[in-house]
């Protein structure tokens, strides 16, 4: 892009390379090949600064729930910078904003959840939850339970405890990262099941024996030392990676037996991405701890929270004693004026039993029916607006391509030059669109991905 940029281009491409670091990128890479300037959002839809049109399947990073260039958020969010840009919530004070959005969400989670506490990001969300969990297993007079249990390939967050609590083993060693007190159990990943060596397993027995090596490690530990299981209801950046139907009961039982909080990330999977408001509800899980992100402000603001259920409410709230936690911009009135309007054009414009209904299952239907004979497409697998197509080398051995990523890559590459935004994982090309797409909208992202899977089975001699 470099060389055929226009000069506003190029100029911004030099002073994003001469001054910005970016997330999760090799900079001096990124620097050679030179950033796209994404200027502008509409729906579905984002341009980039040489006039591109982009399709956006992923949502940004699996967040703009209400699609881009919403003016009700817009302008919820200047009435209150207008009102007040920022006060806290130290000093015995709070605003109209923070508290409606508290009481709004208490209406929506799951049952017990009627207490919030927010943050600004997924991570610290979670960190915040960790922190909680310790001190209820303290007021609890258990000092001793204090091992965080989490899963292979979940994804938490980057802070301290939040990596630590990720299971994606890249985000480790640059860090010396996990701190001590943080053990793995296995995801249920019935796809590579038979290639980790489970054989032709059904996904209802996957999902008991997976579950049943939580229950193994906490015996292992002790289940005097066990404070907390935290897990995605479906695994995001992990790979989507969709819980077979008989997991989270099991879970859930085991949590129940050997008191272990159940910590539920909802980062990605909440707000209707999976058709209803929450995946506790998707799933009939019931959460000690719930955090989420990203879709309640449809990512316009910054902005997270933290659910208390019944149980850890009763004994935090009625410590008698300061909760000594807390952000600068714990319940930033604009995040917050913005979060609640964008609960309401959700509501308003039924977009979560719509996913449910309608653009969910279209979507699952498009892509099954589009992939179902594809020579490198070995599994398609989706829930509501979450849809995943694992490109493989051998579909009936269910066998991986060599050096994970690769394929992956090369696919996200066709993707985004033809105008898709899909996020390759490992080599599982993932969608998560606005719940706002439509059908036609459906229509485009499953046409172009088409293309790019096909050129990428070309390109590896499968087409
Ligand atoms: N929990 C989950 C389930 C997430 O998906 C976080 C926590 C952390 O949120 P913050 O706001 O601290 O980033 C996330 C974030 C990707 C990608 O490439 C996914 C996330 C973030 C960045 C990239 O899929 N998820």
């Amino acid at each position: 892009m470099t060389s055929h940029g226009s000069n506003q281009t190029k100029h911004w491409q030099a002073l994003d390379a001469a001054h910005h670091v970016h997330p999760f990128s090799d900079t001096a890479a990124l620097n050679a090949e030179g950033v796209r300037v994404i200027t502008r959002g509409k729906g579905v839809y984002l341009w980039d600064s040489e006039g591109n049109k982009i399709i956006d399947g992923m949502s940004g990073l699996w967040c703009v729930q209400v699609g881009y260039g919403n003016e009700q958020l817009a302008e919820a969010g200047y009435e209150a910078l207008k009102t007040l840009p920022y006060y806290n919530h130290f000093f015995k004070t709070s605003n109209p904003w923070t508290i409606e959005l508290a009481a709004k969400l208490a209406t929506l989670l799951p049952e017990g959840h009627e207490r919030i506490l927010f943050a600004n990001s997924g991570s610290e969300a979670n960190d915040s939850a960790l922190k909680l969990i310790r001190y209820y297993w303290n007021l609890k007079d258990k000092p001793r339970k204090k091992i965080h249990l989490s899963r292979d390939y979940a994804y938490h967050g980057v802070t301290f405890a939040a990596a630590s609590l990720s299971g994606l083993t890249p985000m480790h060693p640059q860090w010396d990262l996990p701190l001590p007190g943080f053990e793995k159990v296995p995801a249920p990943y019935w796809y590579g099941a038979k290639a980790a060596g489970y054989g032709d397993i059904a996904p209802a027995e996957f999902g008991m024996l997976i579950a049943g090596k939580l229950e193994e490690k906490i015996l292992a530990l002790g289940p005097d030392n066990v404070a907390s299981f935290s897990a995605e209801p479906i695994q995001g950046a992990g790979g989507l990676i969709f819980p077979p139907p008989t997991y989270w009961h099991e879970v859930q039982r085991i949590c129940a037996r050997y008191d272990v909080l159940l910590h539920l990330d909802e980062v990605i999977t909440g707000f209707g991405r999976t058709g209803e408001w929450f995946g506790a509800q998707t799933y009939r899980i019931a959460p000690d701890i719930m955090t989420m992100a990203k879709g309640l402000s449809s990512g316009y603001q910054p902005i997270s929270a933290i659910s208390l259920g019944e149980r850890m409410a009763d004994t935090i709230l009625n410590a008698n004693e300061e909760m000594v936690h807390g952000f600068t911009y714990s319940g930033h009135p604009v995040a917050c004026a913005v979060a609640l309007k964008n609960l309401e054009v959700i509501e308003t414009a039924g977009l979560v039993p719509r996913v449910k209904s309608l653009t969910g299952p279209y979507l699952q239907r498009r892509l099954a029916e589009t992939f179902a004979d594809h020579p490198i497409v070995g599994e398609v697998r989706g829930q509501g607006l979450l849809a995943a197509v694992e490109l493989v080398r051998d579909k009936t051995e269910r066998r991986f391509f060599p050096d994970p990523g690769n394929i992956g890559t090369l696919c996200r590459n066709y993707c985004f030059n033809d105008g898709l935004i899909s996020r390759a994982i490992r080599d599982t090309m993932v969608l998560a669109p606005p719940l706002v797409i439509s059908q036609n909208e459906i229509e485009e992202i499953v046409a172009k991905l088409k293309s790019a899977i096909d050129r990428t089975a070309r390109d590896c001699g499968k087409l």
